[in-house]
């Protein structure tokens, strides 16, 4: 009896886990007890019948209603814009269709009323920038190996790999985006091989139906470490001959080749400079080859060199002259702070600048900096914050988005880039809540006026929400919005903040350890390595305070910016606190706004932010009823590491900067650990 009893409590365990288990590979798509639909549509391609498919297999709207997808003349319509109704998708474009009948559904699918709307992309190129390598590692990969490439000697093209970049093309499709860069930045010249391209046109044929088109990162000295060439001069006729062949070859493979990224004079990259050619120089020779394809190049403004005394205005300084010098197929790639996908970064004074050069912004998806895969960071906010973020440029209103996606210049490209976080994991991001840093990204490329709290609450309701129409009407519904949706949704709103605070807030930047970037490192700085590679270049903590002076008695680094941005971050009374130690060096005795020493706010923040994290623990663990176990327990997992990992960076270091401030932690705070 007893026996029977304690199977019968298994089998109910099995069968509860199982209903309630999801490893996350769907996403934010998972499937639905659709209701039956008819749709009608114009056009056989594998495009509409994919919009076609989802539609059937997805659709929560009105049972038996009829969709019609039509292709339509109205010029308010741009190219992948679309207009919906309850129950019509019209586009210029069948990539149109398609984005349209993904709001249809996500509409649908998050209970909101569908009215009449149209609705056109902020940015025409919305790229995901992947850094993975040929050997299928991934740089600042977090999230398993590579889903292209799989090393030297492993190129056969396996059903699981299309199946798999399907997989993908169909989430980047949901969300808008609209390209991809298949390899890192640190390009190999390798990647230009007759093997390797005839991987790209595979990955190609696969992503193109979904209205992906495919880029490449190249290599500048692929002309002589591949061609065999004496030089990879970008004036020297050879070479811009060998490229033009080249750039041939894989548009007879890919016909829809989207171009190139280059990043060039970096961090040890080959470029024209090499041969005493400016950035614009090497940017148009390959923009010329493109340009009768149609493609474009998109050339990276992350320079910086070890003896420049700031590396904040380095960029600026290289680019600035060379405004107006760049064909019209050249986009100025440029990350959104000035520094390095930092925690938290003024945006980067590239932005707002040139005035006949196109520019774009390139957000880390990827957490580089901001806790890998191990961490719940939603990112949401910081891109909202750098987009939003006005240049005056053209007086007020001149936002970072409005620089970048032609509403002020008409530019005749506009883009946005996001390093990709995505790899072989189950999950495809590692961490569950990362896919929601690609779902915003996306979403953001698509509208850079969305707010991150609607992206928040549109991903939690996809990815966890219930598909269970039973569920719904017996009123579970309104229980999981209050007990899970709300405390869930404020807390991946506020945990980009939280993030700031217990690793470097209140504008401390790169005091990384070394090389992971992923723990605290403020102390890092043996001989011999470059200065700007170590933390203490850019605290400057002595006994006397801390903080990088980028004011004009220091580095002058606020004159890039506009007024009247560049006397605010000048004054102490008008400098945001959030950028305080950016750009100002300030005594630790410095009286902060709320009345305490900058001493004590800096034990404060810190202290907030493992508080922050703490309690995240518990939001999470009261979700346990409302979602699957397997995800609950995963993503609770990590959070016990986050609060582990939050205290490190506190007790490291405020241990480390009071041996300059030589004050004691205020007494109320809790004592290192
Ligand atoms: O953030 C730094 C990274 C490098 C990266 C580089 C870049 C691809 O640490 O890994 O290289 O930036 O953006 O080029």
């Amino acid at each position: 009896m007893k026996t029977r009893v304690i199977i019968n409590i298994f089998l109910f365990a099995v069968i509860h886990m199982v209903a309630k288990a999801d490893n996350g590979h769907d996403l934010w798509l998972r499937k639905t007890i659709a209701n039956p639909v008819k749709v009608v549509g114009t056009g056989k391609s594998q495009k509409m019948a994919i919009a076609m498919e989802e539609l059937n297999s997805r659709w929560l709207g009105e049972a038996d209603a009829t969709v019609t997808l039509t292709i339509s003349p109205d010029k308010r319509i741009k190219p992948d814009g679309y207009r919906l109704t309850a129950n019509n998708v019209q586009a210029t474009t069948e990539s149109g269709i398609l984005y349209g009948v993904y709001e249809l559904l996500r509409l649908q699918q998050t209970k909101q009323h569908v009215g009449t709307l149209i609705s056109n992309p902020s940015y025409q190129y919305r790229l995901l920038n992947h850094w993975d390598n040929l050997d299928g590692s991934v740089e600042r990969g977090y999230a398993g190996r590579s889903i292209f490439w799989k090393g030297k000697g492993n190129t056969a093209v396996t059903d699981d790999d299309r199946s798999r970049w399907a997989g993908y093309a169909r989430a980047c499709a949901s969300i808008g985006i609209n390209g991809s860069v298949l390899n890192n930045v640190n390009a190999s010249p390798e990647v230009l091989s007759a093997a390797s391209l005839k991987r790209v046109k595979a990955i190609a044929d696969v992503l193109r139906p979904y209205g992906i088109r495919t880029f490449l990162s190249v290599n500048f000295s692929s002309p002589k470490l591949l061609g065999g060439l004496k030089t990879s001069d970008p004036l020297d006729p050879s070479v811009a001959r060998w490229w033009a062949e080249k750039i041939k070859e894989i548009y007879t493979l890919v016909p829809d080749f989207g171009g190139f990224v280059v990043k060039a004079n970096s961090e040890g990259q080959p470029g024209p400079q090499d041969f005493g050619r400016t950035h614009a120089e090497g940017a148009n020779m390959l923009a010329d080859a493109l340009k009768s394809r149609g493609g474009i190049v998109m050339w990276r403004a992350f320079v910086y060199s070890s003896t420049d005394k700031d590396r904040a205005r380095q960029a600026y300084n290289e680019f600035m002259p060379l405004d107006g010098k760049f064909h019209d197929n050249v986009i100025i790639q440029v990350k959104n702070g000035p520094i390095d996908f930092q925690p938290r970064e003024p945006f980067s004074p590239l932005f707002g600048a040139m005035k006949r050069t196109s520019v774009m912004n390139e957000l880390q998806i990827t957490q580089e900096y901001l806790g890998h895969s191990k961490q719940l960071v939603f990112l949401s906010t910081m891109w909202e914050e750098c987009l939003k973020s006005d240049t005056y440029q053209e007086g007020r209103g001149s936002t970072v988005a409005r620089c970048t996606n032609g509403s002020i210049f008409g530019n005749k490209y506009t883009a946005i880039a996001g390093v990709a976080n995505t790899g072989l994991d189950s999950n495809w991001t590692g961490h569950d809540f990362a896919q929601a840093n690609w779902y915003a990204f996306g979403r953001l490329a698509w509208n850079d006026t969305l707010s991150s709290a609607q992206i928040a609450d549109e991903w939690l309701r996809l990815t966890f929400g219930s598909n269970d129409q039973n569920e719904i009407t017996a009123g579970k519904d309104e229980l999981w919005n209050t007990e899970f949706l709300k405390p869930v949704k404020e807390m991946m709103l506020s945990s980009r903040e939280t993030a700031v605070n217990y690793s470097m807030p209140l504008g401390l930047h790169h005091i990384f350890a070394a090389n992971h970037h992923y723990g605290p490192g403020p102390w890092y700085a043996p001989t011999g390595v470059r200065p700007d590679w170590t933390p203490p270049y850019y605290h400057q903590a002595d006994t006397i305070g801390i903080g990088f002076n980028r004011t004009s008695s220091g580095s002058k680094a606020v004159s890039q910016y506009h007024q009247p941005l560049a006397s605010q971050f000048e004054d102490l009374n008008a400098c945001p606190e959030i950028y305080l130690l950016w750009f100002h060096h300030l005594p630790w005795s410095y009286k902060m706004r709320s009345g305490r020493t900058l001493w004590d706010e800096l034990c404060f923040r810190y202290d907030r932010g493992v508080q922050q994290v703490r309690e995240y623990q518990k939001i999470w663990d009261k979700s346990r009823d409302y979602i699957d176990q397997e995800r609950f327990l995963r993503v609770q997992s990590k959070l016990k590491q986050q609060a582990r990992d939050a205290q490190v960076w506190k007790d490291g270091c405020l241990l480390y900067f009071q041996q300059f401030s030589r004050r004691p932690i205020p007494y109320e705070l809790e004592r290192p650990v």
